[in-house]
């Protein structure tokens, strides 16, 4: 799939503009498209092969020309020429956390960088801060971006890596002898980053499955090939491992390499304190090494005397002595949302209108949806002004009717750098939903963003704070706010923390959402999906809740509807 690599030049296009100062129109219009070809998980080529590339949400006809001039030649003019205007490597170095396009330039004019490398050095021998606008806090903040993304090349954000694990499953799963197989690791655990994929089979010929793994179109290089493991790394530079099993050592298997190790270490001992030995193979006496469990995980369990633990709580976090007792928390899965609280339109920077994601949200089984678009002063995404504003409650009105779905006019309301927000309390008050986040000086002290996101919380008609640590995995570490105090803070004024569910997000983490839970606050899952595509999102958020045993009841949007307006006028 050629999809990646033009979303890739599409984002480059985009950054290119934003140097040249071209309109935001423009620049938002490549961002769109690049998003829409990351999500729409079917091979670009072959929409053009049906002549639909401008049903892709997010392509118009720029774009789609393009695409089309890509998978024909390998590139584009456009994109050429416009390389060709910039001075090498402009673009790598916007892709350091904190070097903007007007940065970018300036250490290339002034220090002659063009790479993360010479960046790195220019910053360490302290030349970055003698620029003109620039000091000893911005140098600092250029090397823990550098460092961040290096770290961001071992483990990537499972957004990335779950598409490809499932690709993987698919094919060895068309194997007719291929028996059982599962995701293990991390993957299974729905962790945020995934250090590699762990994939576990049974197979009467594991020669064919090896054969079929190891021979992917995908695979960059094979690092292990045998009967019973081999690894290999895909083209995207992530590790998978396919280890096959016999049918008996199944679930001892699965829940071996499903982890996590202090889980298993805390689970191998109670098996001692029986008179067990559990290990890949299965559970076995000690006193005559006869086999007692091993071929599903729930029996493994058993044997050592518990319920089967869901994977996203196998952490040794205290889920073996909750199970002991039989008091897991009944975590919250998918079926429980009724909702979506968090989404955008073409009204600022999402890919599609009311209606597409109103019909979108109505297949996925919601009740309701709240259209959150940004606000009047993020001009640059196409922040929704108030005169807008009046007209776009009327557009949802007429959506819900002729959708049959709930199609609440909300906001993303900016929360201003003084704590003031973007929207006067008069507007506020006559939208059913309202969010506010951070979308700018993310590098104020913590003193005075926790007091920021503290003075939002304190206006009555605040509902939700979105992404509330503002980080994006691999891209911008979470600003520097004291979340004891914003989870105290959200408790007293009732107001709710949201998991954003964007997989370059997952803001709450899993355990500051755990941290909110535990402190009786309650919290919104939402996808922030920018098109009908990144609904789907939905799952992961639930993922980070299911990590922080979240339940049910403490979240908002596992309300019916009623009972959700209620809560909401109540707050
Ligand atoms: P990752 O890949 O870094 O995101 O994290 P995991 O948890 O997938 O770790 P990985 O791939 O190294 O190993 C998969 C699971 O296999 C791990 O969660 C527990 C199990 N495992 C691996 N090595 C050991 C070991 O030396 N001892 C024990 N008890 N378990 C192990
Ligand atoms: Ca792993
Ligand atoms: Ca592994
Ligand atoms: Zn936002």
């Amino acid at each position: 799939m050629q999809n990646r690599a033009i979303a890739a030049m599409f984002n480059d296009i985009g950054d290119m503009l934003e140097i040249k100062e071209e309109s935001p129109f423009r620049i938002t219009a490549y961002r769109r498209a690049a998003r829409a070809l990351e999500d729409i998980g079917e091979d670009v080529a072959a929409i053009a092969g049906r002549g639909e590339l401008l049903k892709i949400p997010g392509v118009g006809k720029g774009t789609a020309e393009k695409i089309q001039e890509f998978l024909q030649t390998g590139t584009c003019k456009y994109y050429e020429e416009l390389r060709g205007s910039l001075p090498a490597g402009i673009t790598t170095l916007m892709s350091v956390p904190e070097v903007g396009p007007k940065t970018a330039m300036m250490l290339n004019e002034k220090l002659r960088i063009t790479t993360i490398e010479e960046l790195e050095k220019a910053a360490k021998d302290g030349l970055v801060r003698k620029l003109p606008r620039m000091g000893a806090k911005t140098e600092e903040n250029i090397l823990k971006g550098i460092a961040l993304i290096r770290r961001t090349k071992e483990r990537q954000p499972i957004g990335r890596v779950l598409p490809q694990a499932q690709e993987i499953l698919d094919t060895l799963r068309g194997l007719k002898d291929v028996k059982e197989i599962a995701l293990a690791g991390s993957l299974r655990r729905m962790r945020e980053t995934i250090g590699d994929v762990d994939i576990v089979v049974t197979s009467a010929k594991a020669d064919r499955v090896m054969d079929t793994f190891t021979t992917m179109p995908r695979v960059k290089q094979v690092l292990a090939k045998g009967p019973t493991r081999s690894s290999v790394i895909l083209d995207s530079g992530v590790q998978a491992d396919v280890r096959v099993v016999e049918p008996e050592s199944f679930g001892a298997a699965l829940q071996y390499f499903t982890g996590s190790k202090d889980h298993n270490v805390k689970v191998r001992e109670r098996a001692v304190r029986k008179g067990l030995k559990i290990n890949e193979y299965g559970v076995f006496r000690v006193k005559d090494e006869r086999r007692v469990a091993g071929k599903t995980e729930e029996d493994v369990y058993e044997a050592v005397g518990l319920p089967w633990i869901p994977p996203e709580v196998r952490e040794d976090q205290g889920e073996i002595e909750l199970a002991d007792r039989g008091k897991l928390p009944n975590l919250i899965s998918l079926k429980d949302i009724h909702g979506d609280l968090q989404m955008h339109t073409r009204w600022s920077d999402g890919s599609e209108n009311v209606e597409e994601m109103a019909r979108a949200a109505k297949e996925h089984g919601y009740e309701y949806i709240a259209i959150t678009d940004h606000s009047q002063s993020l001009k640059f995404v196409g922040g929704v002004t108030i005169d807008e504003l009046r007209e776009n409650a009327k557009t949802c009105k007429k959506v819900s009717d002729k959708v049959g779905i709930a199609v609440l006019l909300g906001t993303e309301c900016d929360i201003l750098p003084d704590g003031r927000l973007d929207y006067p309390d008069e507007v506020l008050k006559e939208l059913a939903v309202v969010v506010c986040s951070v979308h700018s000086r993310f590098g104020m002290s913590r003193e005075e963003m926790t007091a920021r996101i503290i003075k939002a919380m304190d206006n009555p008609y605040v509902d939700i704070i979105g992404h509330p640590t503002g980080r994006v995995l691999g891209q911008r570490d979470p600003y520097e706010v004291d979340m004891d105090r914003l989870v105290e803070a959200a408790k007293r004024t009732n107001t709710a923390l949201e998991i954003n569910a964007s997989p370059d997000r997952l803001d709450l983490s899993d355990a500051h959402a755990r941290m909110a839970r535990e402190r009786g606050v309650r919290l919104v899952i939402s996808t922030d999906a920018h098109s009908r595509y990144e609904l789907r999102f939905m799952e992961y958020g639930i993922a980070v809740a299911r990590r922080a045993w979240v339940e049910p009841k403490d979240v908002l949007n596992t309300l019916p509807l009623t009972q959700l307006m209620d809560h909401l006028n109540a707050g």
